[in-house]
């Protein structure tokens, strides 16, 4: 008898950095992810794209993001690469497995297509999805949150006439709830159900009993915490110990010297909420798995879209364009209550009243030990945890490993193992040949090949080869560093290696040229001449 097919659940969170869970070397308790590692694998050198759009529009089909029309954002006025919209040169990993047999599921955050009220040929259904139930836009309310929608449906009513709503709450009752139907309805059928996470996106929301269970945890502040997170991925051998901490942001003050620490503190107390949260949904996913006796031939993966985030809440657009044309905000509660946009000391995050965001020097904290943030491609931008369980295909049950990969591989990893064909045509149109590789190789031990990475972001961009990373913080010059001796990029070899930036630099372009990268001071007046302004396209 053919051996039935795996199913595979691709849990992705929002905004959260590399060392911020427990099995990652942070203080959030997050023992359900902490056992999917103890029983799976993590691997220490894994990539997103540094913001949400493109690394869903990445992860989803395998290409990099200017080949699916999300280079940056979801503008709808973009040129070619940039029309904020999944074009039709690609395929969702939905699309591919469904046409070889899947069924497919969605729950949370979509943020790749451009019509946030109006179903398009860019929404889940259109895109492979079976089922879909969340939001289209990138951000928001997790008590109300904007374009929520099941199917093609718009269903906000439903969060705003239940006071018992949480987004995170409903992301997660949705995907035990696919489960559970699927065993009673089609048991003998494969799934894909895709779980998008919008925790710990800002705003800082979060149900008042979870804040409190984090009172005290982050007293010690954000110098001491970042170091203890340091020694502790150093000890269990996911970091080298020759890699060096990185400075903090000057611009922030020692913890010892912050003022405000009640406020402080309660910020990063919601954050951790915030993913406290999500991991006790993981937990309810995988008990169903369990219950349905479906886990051990369930391919689990789970990984943050980019870095922790330096980015407030908007200042210079006003509450009008928050809440109507960015459409991140609501103006009042469901209670009717007004709201409070920004970051106020003398008033606590966490309810549905406030807009507040963690801050520079907890995103430090998020990415500790790495430098930068969301939007860079320096380590701290684009580092994440990638926890892959899989029992009946990883034997190393625990283990860590080492090889690099990133967010195109995750398409092919599931190609390879669903024995799914990746299309060279869909409906006429020709489909880019797919980019990543599979890890799986990696699920029996670390040393295979790896082909060189590429990234760009807002005129960010790095090329990875081998140990070498040639990294740029637009507009400054190319940086080099030895990613074997050196992860946390702090000694610039460029001047030194001028031969290999040059090199690698001339790699990077050719990439760049290939997939359609517009250099950032030509996209910047494009889309400005096209009326989207740098606070619509940077700042959600
Ligand atoms: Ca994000």
């Amino acid at each position: 008898m053919k051996k039935k097919r795996p199913n595979v659940v691709l849990i992705l969170n929002d905004d959260m950095g590399y060392s911020d869970i427990g099995c990652y070397g942070g203080e959030i308790d997050t023992p359900n992810l902490d056992r999917l590692a103890a029983n799976g694998l993590r691997f220490s050198q894994f990539y997103n794209t540094a913001r949400c759009s493109p690394s869903r529009a990445s992860m989803l089909t395998g290409l990099h993001p200017h080949q699916t029309g999300v280079g940056i954002l979801t503008y709808d006025s973009g040129p070619e690469g940039y029309a904020g919209n999944l074009n039709h040169r690609c395929v969702t990993i939905a699309q591919v497995l469904k046409r070889n047999g899947y069924k497919t599921y969605m729950s949370g955050k979509w943020h790749i297509a451009s019509s946030l009220t109006q179903p398009t040929d860019a929404w889940p259904l259109q895109r492979g999805f079976d089922e879909f139930f969340g939001t289209i836009i990138g951000a928001g309310s997790f008590y109300d949150p904007s374009t929520l929608t099941r199917g093609n449906e718009n269903i906000e009513h439903e969060a705003r006439t239940n006071d018992a709503f949480f987004y995170t709450d409903a992301i997660s009752d949705q995907a035990v709830a696919y489960i559970d139907r699927h065993q009673r309805d089609c048991a003998d059928t494969p799934f894909f159900t895709y779980v998008a996470y919008t925790a710990p996106h800002r705003p800082l929301h979060a149900h008042a009993a979870d804040i409190a269970k984090y009172k005290g945890r982050f007293d010690h502040g954000w110098d001491a915490l970042r170091g203890e997170r340091l020694r502790k991925l150093v000890e269990w051998g996911m970091l080298d110990p020759h890699w060096q901490m990185t400075p903090r942001d000057p611009a922030q003050p020692p913890w010892s010297d912050a003022g405000n620490k009640a406020w402080l503190t309660r910020c990063m107390e919601v954050y951790a909420a915030q993913v406290d949260r999500m991991d006790q949904g993981v937990g309810r996913i995988i008990a169903a798995l369990d219950k349905s006796g479906q886990l051990d031939n369930t391919i689990v993966i789970f990984l943050s879209d980019n870095g922790g985030c330096a980015e407030d809440i908007p200042e210079n657009v006003t509450v009008d364009e928050l809440v109507n044309k960015l459409m991140i905000a609501k103006s009042h509660t469901r209670a009717g209550e007004p709201v409070h946009f920004g970051n106020d000391p003398g008033r606590m995050p966490g309810p549905e009243n406030t807009y507040q965001s963690y801050g520079t020097a907890w995103a430090n904290l998020s990415n500790a030990p790495f430098r930068l943030y969301k939007h860079w491609i320096h380590e701290g931008g684009i580092s994440t945890p990638l926890i892959v369980h899989w029992p009946q295909g990883i034997v190393d049950a625990g283990a860590i490993r080492h090889t690099p990969g990133y967010l195109p591989d995750i398409m092919a990893t599931v190609v390879d193992l669903t024995g799914a064909q990746y299309p060279d045509a869909w409906d006429g149109n020709a489909i880019a040949p797919l980019k990543g590789q599979s890890l799986a190789p990696a699920f029996d031990g670390d040393g295979g090949e790896r082909a060189p990475m590429f990234w760009e972001h807002e005129g960010n961009a790095a090329v990875r080869i081998g140990r070498w990373k040639l990294v740029r913080n637009y507009p400054a010059a190319w940086e080099l560093y030895d990613m074997e001796m050196d992860r946390t990029e702090l000694h610039d070899l460029a001047s030194a290696q001028a031969v290999r930036v040059a090199d690698m630099a001339r790699q990077y372009d050719a990439w760049a040229a290939r997939c359609g990268v517009i250099p950032r001071e030509k996209i910047l007046a494009l889309m400005q001449s096209q009326g989207v302004t740098r606070a619509f396209w940077e700042k959600s």
